[in-house]
């Protein structure tokens, strides 16, 4: 039994590659004990004199048992994942041997790494910041384009240079602050007020601009929920199928056909739509139906964007907004469509009303006629033409910054009432812990760190 010094600085194993049967399974080691675990299933091999990140072949015993031959490497600490010594053994993908694997390294003194708990450590071994190891989760669950770029160029530390940058100029605004209150008694004015506040509107600007970015990064982490809403028959389905080009929804003339959410996700312009297919809405006697118009309403109050699809021999663009207005409760961020769907059988087209707030689309889910437009739409309207370079994403970033914007409004007014120092200089820290906690690197010491780097005072 191989027992560690300190418990809390214990040797994590884990399977990191998908469950099941696969041509490779790969088990992660990290910790102390990694070696002499290593030097335990591969009693052949010299493991202590194996070279760092290069892959060795070796058999790999459970116990008396030659289990599998096996290529493992070795990452030595400090170069590694989590800058402990670290071992990636890849064995053949069967279940039964990757049982076998897993519990010879925990019958020698391993333990089950706990879910994240790799990138945990290497977060509190300095390798990654907070906001890198949340784009590691980020990286591995984006499905679409966007979805990846955001959490890669989170995870290369785009938004840490961001906000550091934001923060370097905080810290200083603070040390001149600091100073001032150093050499209270002597009732000197170190920093200009005027130049002070035009620092401050600068980075009010710029946090501002980053906690409003979130609309858009959290529909490019999450996808934007869109609902198909309308009345029975008005071609709904068709249109889920048309935008998915898969027969996903069943599609009759019968009314009340779809009753549960027909959900999938729409990959368009690099991002990626939640489609909810609803249950037309109508009076009813049906309580499935009932329950399926019920389900509906959730959909459409969880929806960012709304399609609603009318049938154009029935219902005008006009008494569809009009039904909406009076009927849909939506948030000033909801998007509303009108598409007048089933178009082809018009012999006149129908001219939309000017004026009206919300985007009219023809369109026939039967044919195809119009699908192409309504794409370019949606994209458009989701923003996922212009996707800026560093964009928040999380909603704990995002709560953080409107934590900073108030702390920093709170040292506006108390610089243009002319409070005095040590009241703005508390703000101030404020402002700088909120910042502080989405990289996860809060230490007030910093402060005086930043005097004596920058001003050499010396006492
Ligand atoms: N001519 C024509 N028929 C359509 C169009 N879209 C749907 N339909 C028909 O309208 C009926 C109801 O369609 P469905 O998608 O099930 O409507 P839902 O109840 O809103 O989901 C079906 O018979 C469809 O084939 C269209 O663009 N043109
Ligand atoms: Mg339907």
């Amino acid at each position: 039994m191989i027992m560690s010094i300190n418990p809390w600085e214990d040797t994590i194993i884990a399977l990191i590659t998908p469950a099941g049967r696969g041509a490779v399974g790969v088990i992660r080691i990290s910790g102390p004990d990694t070696i002499p675990l290593l030097s335990h299933v591969f009693p052949k091999a010299q493991v202590n004199q194996w070279p760092s990140h290069t892959p060795k072949l070796a058999q790999f015993y459970a116990g008396q048992e030659k289990l599998d031959e096996v290529l493992v490497t070795l990452f030595r600490a400090p170069k590694s994942y989590t800058r402990e010594e670290v071992a990636e053994i890849s064995l053949h993908g069967s279940p039964y041997i990757l049982r076998q694997a897993i519990n010879t390294l925990l019958k020698a003194g391993a333990r089950m790494a706990n879910p994240g708990e790799f990138t945990q450590r290497a977060w509190l071994n300095g390798a990654l910041d907070l906001t890198q190891a949340e784009a590691v989760a980020d990286l591995i669950a984006a499905e679409s384009a966007l979805a990846h770029k955001a959490a890669f160029s989170h995870l290369k530390g785009g938004f840490s240079d961001k906000l550091q940058e934001l923060r370097t100029e905080l810290l200083t605004l603070a040390a001149l602050l600091e100073l001032e209150l150093d050499f209270a008694e002597e009732d000197v004015e170190f920093a200009d007020r005027t130049q002070l506040l035009i620092t401050l509107q600068k980075i009010q600007t710029e946090v501002t601009r980053l906690s409003n970015s979130f609309q858009l990064g959290n529909a490019i982490r999450n996808g934007i929920p869109t609902a198909i809403i309308g009345k029975p028959n008005a071609g709904k389905s068709t249109l889920l199928n048309a935008l998915l080009k898969e027969q996903k929804a069943i599609v009759s003339d019968i009314p009340g056909t779809t009753r549960d959410i027909i959900e999938d996700k729409l990959f368009i312009g690099g991002g990626e739509f939640r489609l909810m297919d609803t249950a037309g809405i109508r009076a009813t006697e049906d309580v499935i139906e009932q329950a399926g118009i019920q389900k509906t309403k959730e959909a459409i109050a969880s929806a960012q964007i709304i399609l609603y699809v009318l049938d154009s021999t029935q219902e005008t663009p006009q008494q569809a907004v009009i039904w909406c207005e009076n009927n849909l409760s939506f948030s000033e961020n909801t998007q509303l469509i009108i598409l007048g769907n089933k178009s082809d059988l018009l012999s006149n087209s129908i001219d939309p009303d000017k004026n009206s707030k919300y985007v009219y689309l023809p369109i026939a889910a039967k044919t195809g006629q119009g699908i192409e437009a309504l794409l370019q739409t949606l994209t458009d309207l989701a923003g996922f033409t212009e996707v800026p370079d560093v964009l928040v994403t999380q909603a704990r970033h995002q709560e953080a910054l409107l934590h900073t914007t108030t702390a920093l409004n709170q040292v506006q007014l108390a610089f243009e009432e002319q409070l005095p120092t040590d009241l703005i200089a508390r703000d101030l820290r404020d402002a700088l812990y909120h910042l502080g906690t989405i990289t996860g690197e809060i230490s007030p010491d910093e402060i005086l760190g930043s005097i004596f780097s920058k001003f050499c005072i010396g006492k």
